[in-house]
């Protein structure tokens, strides 16, 4: 049986459990990190050092980095899928994938902490303003990428779509002016005709910090959802 061990609403553990659901794989989701804890226990441990979700343990196969996992689980369920399997292909999908956690990621999500996850009155215009451009600069590139090809690696959906589709739908749900990126916005509606998108991504957009103590709570009392 596989685990994924982390919170279903985390930016990292997202991609995951998306990834998983893509790929229909049969999984126990081990609730962990925030008020859910267990990651300071001895089991956990052994799974993570770190200390830090999303990690997973297939069998007795422990591992974690939220887009290592995500490499591994399409090479090991889904080679010539989601994991291409010519070599150029693939090595294109793993651009994007490291290009996402090093240049979109960063200031999408702090755009994120700064307007989501912010009281309205504690909100700075002007830093929303400077990362709200930051991610615009990055995602333009994204941009003239998809101008030439419907995904990430070519004419099919691939792992390659996995990280950057979790920030999409941060940014364009986030309440920003942001100028037109017809190509990304292309491609985020193919990504939204996706049942896995629309059930383990689009599904978790917290507007306040109670939104997530109440939805904890919930899963909380789900046990395992
Ligand atoms: N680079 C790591 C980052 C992992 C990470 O930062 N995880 C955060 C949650 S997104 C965490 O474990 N925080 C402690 C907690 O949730 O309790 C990855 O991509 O897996």
């Amino acid at each position: 049986m596989l685990e994924i061990w982390g919170r279903p609403y985390s930016s990292n553990v997202i991609p995951v459990i998306w990834t998983a659901n893509e790929l229909q794989l049969d999984y126990q989701l081990q609730l962990a990190g925030g008020s859910f804890g267990k990651l300071d226990t001895d089991e956990f441990a052994k799974i993570n050092p770190n200390k830090m979700i999303p990690a997973i343990r297939d069998g007795d196969f422990p591992l974690w980095e939220s887009l290592t996992i995500v490499r591994y689980l399409c090479s090991r369920y889904g080679e010539g899928t989601l994991y291409p399997r010519d070599l150029q292909q693939r090595a294109v999908a793993e651009q994007w994938m490291d290009w996402s956690a090093s240049i979109a990621f960063p200031p999408v999500i702090q755009l994120f902490f700064a307007t989501v996850r912010c009281q309205p009155e504690d909100r700075d215009p002007a830093k929303i303003a400077e990362l709200r451009d930051a991610s615009v600069a990055a995602l333009r590139i994204l941009d003239a990428h998809l101008a030439e090809q419907a995904y990430v690696a070519g004419d099919h959906f691939t792992m390659g779509d996995i990280p950057l589709g979790c920030i999409a739908y941060r940014f364009f749900n986030i309440e920003v002016e942001r100028p037109s990126l017809p190509h990304v916005e292309a491609w985020y509606q193919r990504l939204s005709a996706r049942p896995a998108y629309q059930a383990h991504v689009m599904r978790f957009f917290g507007r306040n910090p109670d939104d997530w103590q109440a939805l904890e709570k919930a899963s909380a009392a789900e046990g395992v959802i």
